[in-house]
């Protein structure tokens, strides 16, 4: 197939997509070209309109991306979407092997100087910014993938936090102790015990500050290892990470943060006293240049997306599928060891027990909180489908064909507008009884039958006598029936660069390296063994506060 530059041949002139200066030059972000997309083919809103395609590429959870992420014009294009699912998608340009185009780093002498310079644009990097910038610093944000978001646009089912409003608003009788205590439990107690209590602590604080920022979290559910419904969501179950990426991005914009994707952090650089001094950028298009700052965020996320460096740590996940993103393979973490920052629990690696079998696609955990029970290929249960989420994997990893259904009723479909996109995506097999569900997935109808009866007289008796589930929110009563087949897969990674409860990189020697900050995944110790669903959100925004108020109060002081 032909480059998008060859298609436009005869239609379009260089100058219609690159300007008509007489140099052609673009900028990394790629809004220039971007802006000439638009003008000729509409918006992405306008082109998710006209597309007639069953999957549309022009709507999704990726918010409002550059047309450029998918359509390039001088190598193959390929959709952005093909990273994580498995689509037969056909796009204009579209190239056999979908590569992602690495940026070009070419020596240059231009240097910049900000306050702070914040690596990657997830939900820890934008919240960290703002932070920054709200107390006074001049910052950038710099985001190697095509597109901002990271791995927290892809994050389903909440935000952990004790002691909202929303919580007092529903009676729920929670505390910052016991958010403390179920964190700890759930991470084996590996977990700094000190990193942990910032989290609970600052938790609701957290909830409050993205709210003020215009996000919803009025939705409180429940999360395997919570004692309580703590983790809050938009209204009526939609996915927190899309909404509060879209938020954070917003109040970026309004604030005009400069944002630069396609963009790496190649080096972090020191003065001859260790002192961090800012960082060299390879930008795609304009090469390598270096940005001056008293302060540096690594904010890069972990490394679920690096099947080697997760199978040097663990051999035995290696060739498991992840959930996330492609961009998290760990270079934040690179980053900061390679001046001098300690790593804590890298081998510690979250395995998601329900990624939908066959591809890439998380079933959020709030589908099991919201009712829905896990049984095997004899149509039996067989955990605690509310354990933490290492046991639930390994139980599913012991079922015949290692994996399982997640079953459930229109009941839970209804309460959680997630599910919906389960659908979209042809990852949902269903019945009218339980009896044609169990046709369509291949399971003993008469065992399927007993297993929901056994179950549903549980909840009515509040009781599961079998496997002891704490929260039985509902029975599986009401047609349609439905069932995902689910397998486990690398979904986060526990381990990173050991910082304070200040968020300031610690180094070997135990010291803390002057002006280098870190926050979200790519940082060790919040969530010891295992994390809890839900705190991982919560993490990035209560560390990136931190990490944002410090470095603005560091520039102030130096
Ligand atoms: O925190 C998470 O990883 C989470 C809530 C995932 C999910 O199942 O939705």
């Amino acid at each position: 197939s032909e480059p998008l530059a060859k298609l436009h041949e005869g239609k379009a002139t260089c100058a219609d997509c690159h300007g008509s200066s007489k140099k052609i030059s673009v900028d990394d972000s790629e809004k220039g070209v971007n802006k000439n997309c638009v003008g000729c083919h509409g918006t992405l809103a306008e082109m998710g309109k006209k597309s007639q395609e069953e999957v549309n590429p022009h709507k999704s959870h990726l918010g409002d991306i550059n047309c450029t992420a998918c359509h390039h014009g001088h190598t193959a294009s390929w959709a952005y979407c093909l990273s994580c699912h498995p689509f037969d998608m056909k796009i204009a340009g579209g190239g056999a092997t979908p590569t992602m185009a690495a940026p070009v780093a070419k020596a240059k002498k231009r240097a910049e100087k900000v306050d702070v310079v914040v690596i990657g644009a997830g939900a820890a990097g934008f919240t960290a910014a703002i932070t920054a910038h709200d107390a006074g610093a001049k910052v950038v944000i710099i985001e190697k993938q095509p597109i901002t978001g990271g791995n927290s646009m892809l994050a389903a089912g909440g935000m952990n936090a004790a002691e909202t409003t929303f919580q007092k608003e529903k009676g729920i009788a929670d505390s910052v102790d016991l958010m403390y205590k179920d964190t700890m439990t759930g991470g084996g107690n590996l977990n700094d015990p000190a990193l942990a209590m910032v989290l609970a602590k600052n938790s609701a604080g957290s909830v409050a500050w993205l709210t003020g920022l215009g996000a919803d979290l009025s939705d409180v559910g429940r999360m395997g290892g919570a004692s309580v419904n703590r983790t809050h969501r938009p209204k009526g179950g939609a996915a927190v990470g899309a909404h509060i990426t879209e938020v954070l991005r917003k109040n970026a914009a309004q604030r005009n943060i400069d944002i630069r994707v396609n963009s790496k952090v190649v080096k972090i650089l020191e003065d001859k006293k260790g002192r961090v001094t800012g960082v060299r950028v390879a930008g795609k298009h304009s090469g390598e240049y270096t940005i001056n700052a008293k302060a540096v965020i690594i904010a890069a996320g972990g490394f679920s997306a690096n099947p080697e460096r997760v199978a040097y740590y663990r051999p035995e996940y290696k060739g498991m599928t992840t959930s996330n993103q492609p961009g998290a393979t760990g270079d934040g973490i690179d980053l900061g060891t390679a001046v001098g920052g300690d790593v804590k629990d890298m081998k510690e690696i979250q395995i998601h027990p329900t990624v939908a079998a066959g591809s890439r696609t998380l079933i959020t955990e709030a589908v099991r909180g919201n009712g829905a029970i896990l049984v095997n290929h004899d149509g039996k249960r067989f955990v605690n489908e509310l354990t933490t989420r290492d046991k639930a994997s390994a139980a599913i990893l012991a079922q015949k064909g290692q994996t399982a259904y997640l079953v459930f009723d229109d009941g839970v479909r209804k309460s959680l507008k997630q599910i919906d996109g389960y659908f979209h995506l042809n990852l949902v097999q269903q019945g009218a009884t339980l009896k044609d569900l169990a046709a369509a997935i291949k399971v003993p109808a008469e065992t399927l039958e007993a297993t929901v009866a056994s179950y549903n007289k549980g909840v009515d008796d509040k009781n599961d006598a079998e496997f002891k589930r704490p929260d039985l929110p509902r029975p599986l009563r009401t047609a349609k029936y439905y069932a995902i087949e689910v397998k486990p897969g690398v979904h986060y990674t526990m381990g990173g660069l050991k910082i304070t409860t200040g968020s300031e990189v610690v180094a070997k020697d135990g010291r803390t390296i002057a002006g280098l900050f870190a926050a979200g995944e790519g940082t060790g110790g919040v969530h010891g063994k295992n994390r809890l669903g839900g705190n991982s959100i919560s993490q990035t925004i209560t560390f990136g506060r931190i990490a944002g108020e410090n470095a603005a109060r560091l520039v102030k002081n130096t």
